[in-house]
């Protein structure tokens, strides 16, 4: 009962500021979550639910299902979705379906804040983010990407391109972060790994038109890949 309880507090799993009152009469800090223990963390963003224009619900499902299953497999794991606004749709959606799923809460948590600044203005340490990528890997473009690109400086276009060229949709690729960068510096990322999700948009290359069923599947495979690629190299 008390599980589900937890489960069921919408704030049990928000690392938002809204939600810090809540947190210290929980007596427990927010930002203790991610750096009491040896965990490593991954921070990552809704892959292609904005500009490449994928359905919320059936990306909140896939989420959900596909952290259910990578949590089970692993141990020392920490995942933290990541979106901008304490009115994000995706993120009510998910953290609704995490907690209907009963997810541990202390294992996949959900932040409102930059992805770029998890350390200075959120107070989380989240040592690998990872990044909706475009396929040709570009900085810039809008979105996260331009602002990892943009966080991380020149030393992480020039590390990208070392690692690949390109990347297909479903695909990630892990890039260390170079020490010269600020984002290792300031935020302490070591590592970002790009992700290619599905892409709805008619105005960007490869989209599927409306065509779900491989939508899902790409998007399934991205995020399996992420968790994969993540959990390689946090041993
Ligand atoms: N911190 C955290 N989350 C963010 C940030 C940030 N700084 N910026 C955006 N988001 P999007 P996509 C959230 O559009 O749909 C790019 O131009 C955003 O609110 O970045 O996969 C690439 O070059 C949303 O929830 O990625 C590709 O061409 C999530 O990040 C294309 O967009 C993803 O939104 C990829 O589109």
């Amino acid at each position: 009962a008390k599980h589900e309880k937890e489960g069921d507090d919408p704030c049990s799993m928000e690392l938002g500021k809204e939600c810090n009152k809540q947190d210290e009469l929980r007596g427990k800090s927010v930002a203790d979550i991610c750096s009491q223990d040896d965990f490593h963390t991954l921070a990552f963003p809704s892959i292609s639910t904005s500009d490449f224009q994928f359905n919320h619900e059936k990306a909140s499902d896939i989420i959900t299902e596909v952290v259910a299953n990578f949590l089970i497999k692993v141990d020392n794991i920490r995942l933290v979705l990541v979106d901008l606004s304490h009115k994000s749709n995706i993120l009510s959606l998910v953290r609704a379906k995490a907690a209907k799923k009963h997810i541990d809460n202390k294992r996949f948590l959900i932040h409102v804040g930059d992805i770029t600044r998890l350390h200075t203005e959120g107070g989380l340490h989240c040592n690998v983010i990872a990044n909706a990528a475009n396929w040709r890997l570009k900085a810039g473009g809008g979105g996260v990407n331009a602002a990892i690109f943009k966080a991380a400086g020149e030393a992480l276009e020039i590390a990208t391109k070392q690692r690949a060229e390109t990347l297909s949709p479903g695909n990630s690729v892990v890039v260390p972060v170079p020490s010269t960068s600020p984002l290792h510096q300031r935020e302490g990322v070591t590592h970002v790994i790009h992700v290619l999700g599905p892409n709805m948009n008619p105005q960007r290359p490869n989209c599927l038109n409306d065509d779900y069923v491989q939508g899902c599947n790409i998007l399934r495979n991205a995020y399996s890949s992420l968790f994969k690629n993540f959990a390689s190299i946090s041993h």
